[in-house]
């Protein structure tokens, strides 16, 4: 399977650390939106959150579990937001599940 943050996650693409655990990966998006852009992964493939399910779900938790130490480590005591894009229409571009932690500023009232 060709995909992009399985590669990473093999270390074959080069990435900046920001955490890691045994069921989570978390590193710093290449283009970032604000100055805390960070994308977290499940080391497990699954293809977005359309695509969770009873079987897959624990990988999401720990997901959400890693968040708050991630966003700890960032100095986002003031607050930040999680987005997950999801096909066509939410501009996903990598097909494997990623939750992008955005911070550092006051971010915007819009979500679209
Ligand atoms: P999305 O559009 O939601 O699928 O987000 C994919 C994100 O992945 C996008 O913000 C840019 C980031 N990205 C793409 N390629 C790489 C890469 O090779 N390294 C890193 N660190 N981030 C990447």
């Amino acid at each position: 399977m060709d995909c992009l943050f399985c590669s990473i996650l093999k270390g074959e693409i080069p990435s900046t650390k920001v955490y890691e655990d045994e069921a989570v990966y978390a590193f710093r998006d290449i283009n970032p939106q604000a100055p805390t852009h960070v994308l977290v992964i499940p080391k497990t493939h699954i293809p977005s959150a359309d695509a969770v399910s009873a079987e897959n779900s624990a990988a999401v938790a720990a997901v959400f579990e890693a968040i708050p130490k991630i966003a700890k480590l960032e100095g986002l005591e003031q607050g930040y937001r999680v987005i997950t894009n999801i096909g066509e229409h939410g501009c996903q571009s990598v097909k494997h599940l990623h939750f992008h932690v955005l911070g550092g500023k006051q971010l915007s009232e819009t979500m679209d």
